[in-house]
């Protein structure tokens, strides 16, 4: 069995801070002991990692991803292999995608379609959630076998009429499903029906460029469905997670609503914590680069979503990592902004945002740990396998140079698209090493996994509830 020692480092979880030597056993955690530890106790080893003047961080859990999801006619350009990969290169060791049901077709046939693209290519483990495009009689009873087999997580869109959308009837029906079989029910929550029409009227008008993307998306449309989903959840009995919560006024519905004590959980996104309508506006048609729904939002937004997070109003960052490339994709929609895809790159972006946000004073750095690592290992059941370094759990680890600076740019990028959403941003902070299951898979700048390393994850039941 090999043994693999990390010594000298600080380890960060979301619950401490400790100066601590870490014995990796045959890819799991055998144990942590103060520093010295390994040389007096004769800890022998394979190989040694020096973590001196470094964090020792939990790998990172990005519970949001579409690889390879096709969308607007076109398909996000970073495959299993290229995004897995890219993941890696930014700190995160799971990633949770989201398999597609096609209307008309089963849950099961899409969660194959899904195994097909990703089994044998990731670079890092990975497990899936299921999107509910089709809620009828026999989705709903599929609901029951999925979450037995380790999907135990479902997205309702009530945006995008005819694409992914669902009435409110059917979304009651599959919250009320999943308040019996221990299902988390996912939502995309817009008023999708309001927007269209707003849309229409858009581009009736001559308003075409991107920014009018943000315009007819509105923050009470955000609100309001965010809203209404929360009353539904209550009437079902079941616990609700709002993906991509952008508005202030969508993260106030998420709080009052924990403060009445209902399950609800909210996730945001570095896009709506580190950009704005001022990227939306950008001249010619550099906006579409940040077309992505729910939609980037005023500047002034970004204070409650950062009070969100450190209030645990907001339990989740994660990226909603959906890219295409400006040349060739995006340019779908010169001319009218609702054929750009919607989607931003970022997935090997977030574990380094959310340090800067630490440099920054937003968040603490065991904060970080949990909004990124712990938080949504725990909402996905994945906790405490992923999510934390501890005795038993699985050896995803991440060094972490705080010290370092870099420039983000697509020119050093790994993820397969053609621009950076933070082209030029500057962070401190950056990833050293990476292991999964203590295989080194970023060692010293360089990529030193392997396409096919990465394991499918069967996950249990979301472990905020009961
Ligand atoms: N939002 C996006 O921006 N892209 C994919 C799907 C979604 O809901
Ligand atoms: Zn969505
Ligand atoms: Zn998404």
């Amino acid at each position: 069995m090999s043994r693999t020692v990390i010594h000298g480092g600080l380890v960060v979880t979301a619950s401490d801070e400790i100066h601590a030597d870490v014995l990796i056993e045959g890819g799991r955690v055998a144990a942590l002991a103060a520093h010295g530890t390994d040389v007096a106790a004769g800890w022998s080893a394979d190989r040694r990692i020096d973590a001196t003047g470094k964090y020792v961080i939990p790998g990172g859990v990005d519970a949001h991803t579409h690889m390879e999801m096709p969308f607007g006619g076109t398909r996000a350009a970073d495959t299993f292999e290229t995004g897995t990969r890219a993941a890696a290169w930014g700190g995160t060791t799971t990633i949770v995608d989201f398999a597609i049901q096609t209307v008309g077709r089963s849950l099961q046939e899409g969660l194959d379609a899904w195994h097909v693209k990703a089994d044998g290519k990731c670079a890092i483990d990975y497990a899936f959630h299921m999107i509910l495009s089709d809620v009828n009689k026999s989705s709903l009873k599929e609901m029951d076998r999925l979450v037995a087999e380790g999907v135990t997580s479902f997205k309702l869109f009530m945006a995008y009429p005819g694409v992914f959308y669902s009435d409110d009837g059917q979304i009651l029906r599959a919250m009320q499903r999943a308040s019996g079989n221990g299902g988390l029910i996912m939502m995309h929550a817009e008023n999708g029906i309001a927007i269209d029409v707003l849309v229409e009227q858009a581009l009736a008008e001559g308003r075409t460029d991107p920014r009018h993307h943000g315009d007819v998306r509105k923050v009470a449309l955000e609100a309001e469905a965010t809203h209404r989903a929360i009353q539904l959840a209550r009437v079902a009995g079941s616990p609700l997670y709002v993906v991509h919560v952008s508005a202030d006024e969508a993260v106030a519905e998420i709080a009052a609503a924990r403060h009445r004590g209902l399950p609800v959980f909210g996730e945001t996104c570095p896009q709506y914590l580190f950009l704005s309508t001022d990227n939306l506006a950008e001249p010619g048609f550099e906006g579409a680069k940040y077309v992505c729904s729910t939609p980037l939002r005023p500047r002034e937004h970004q204070e409650a979503l950062w009070r969100g997070l450190r209030n645990n109003e907001l339990q989740v960052v994660s990226t909603d990592h959906c890219p295409f490339c400006f040349t060739g994709q995006k340019d779908l929609g010169r001319g009218d902004f609702s054929k750009i895809p919607n989607g931003l790159p970022g997935v090997e972006n977030r574990m380094d945002l959310l340090h800067q946000a630490v440099v920054d004073g937003h968040i603490s750095r065991r904060r970080w740990i949990e909004i990124a690592c712990a938080g949504p290992a725990r909402m996905f059941g994945l906790y405490p396998r992923k999510g934390t370094i501890a005795p038993g759990a699985d050896a995803d680890i991440v060094v972490y140079d705080p010290g370092t600076e870099q420039v983000l740019s697509a020119e050093t990028h790994h993820m397969d698209v053609d621009y950076s959403a933070y082209e030029g941003k500057r962070i401190t902070g950056r990833v050293e090493t990476v292991l999964s299951r203590g295989v080194p898979v970023i060692e010293k700048g360089a990529y030193v996994g392997h396409t096919g390393h990465g394991a499918y994850v069967p996950r249990g039941l979301c472990q905020y509830l009961g």
